[in-house]
């Protein structure tokens, strides 16, 4: 039986990414470097550092060393972390609270599973803090997603076994890591474009409790 649902925060809960997309923009205008919303897409799910690494390569450039990747990063996030602080309820994911409840009426643990390290500050600005079981973030672990460590951590400190985990993710790196956990995978968005999930729906409010606890 199903123990524990964790939950990836950005595409799942809300949608941060466009935040993430803006705070990416103007850093790449101001370095000269070229970014856009079809480069951004990649970048879900991905690290910080990982993610300046991508649109490096996508600018083909590779005389920047790794202090000064850093550095752009970390400006990357001041400008995200101003842009979070206007995260309110309202920015909760149509359906999301629904499953939560439902699940909260099944006595099914719930926690999150984020690669960020803003997850703490955007959970608290959707006002959901205290639904949560248990918080992983981008602090956890090393290994982030595909590594399926950021899930096995979470649910090795509810002492709770990954056969018993489901994992609703939004990036193909996100149901990978929740593969490899051996944990179930249920994907938010096109079935073509994850062949490895379990249960894939088109959006959170399409998600069917029912067919996944079966
Ligand atoms: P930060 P998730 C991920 O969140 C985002 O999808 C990804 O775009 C971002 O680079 C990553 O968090 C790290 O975020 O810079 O705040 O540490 O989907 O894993 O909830
Ligand atoms: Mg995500």
């Amino acid at each position: 039986d199903i123990e524990l649902f964790i939950f990836d925060l950005d595409g799942v809960i809300t949608d941060t990414a466009e935040y993430h997309y803006l705070a990416w923009k103007e850093l790449c205008d101001d370095k000269g470097l070229l970014f856009n919303r079809e480069v951004n897409e990649k970048l879900r799910g991905v690290s910080r550092l990982d993610s300046i690494k991508i649109i490096m390569e996508y600018n083909k450039k590779d005389d920047v060393s790794e202090i000064e990747l850093i550095e752009w990063a970390t400006e990357k996030n001041e400008r995200y972390k101003q842009l979070i602080q206007k995260v309110t309820p309202n920015d909760l994911i149509e359906g999301i609270t629904e499953i939560f409840n439902r699940l909260k009426n099944k006595n099914i643990k719930i926690a999150l599973g984020s690669a960020s390290k803003n997850a703490k500050a955007v959970i608290k600005n959707l006002g959901i803090e205290e639904i949560f079981d248990f918080i992983g973030d981008g602090y956890s672990v090393d290994k982030s997603k595909p590594a399926p460590d950021l899930f096995l951590y979470v649910a090795k400190n509810l002492n709770i076994s990954p056969g018993k985990c489901v994992v609703v993710e939004d990036a193909l790196a996100g149901i990978e890591a929740a593969k490899s956990a051996g944990m179930l995978g249920v994907a938010i968005g096109k079935k073509e474009d994850f062949k490895k999930a379990d249960f894939v729906y088109n959006k959170i409010k399409d998600i069917n409790l029912d067919e996944i606890l079966k």
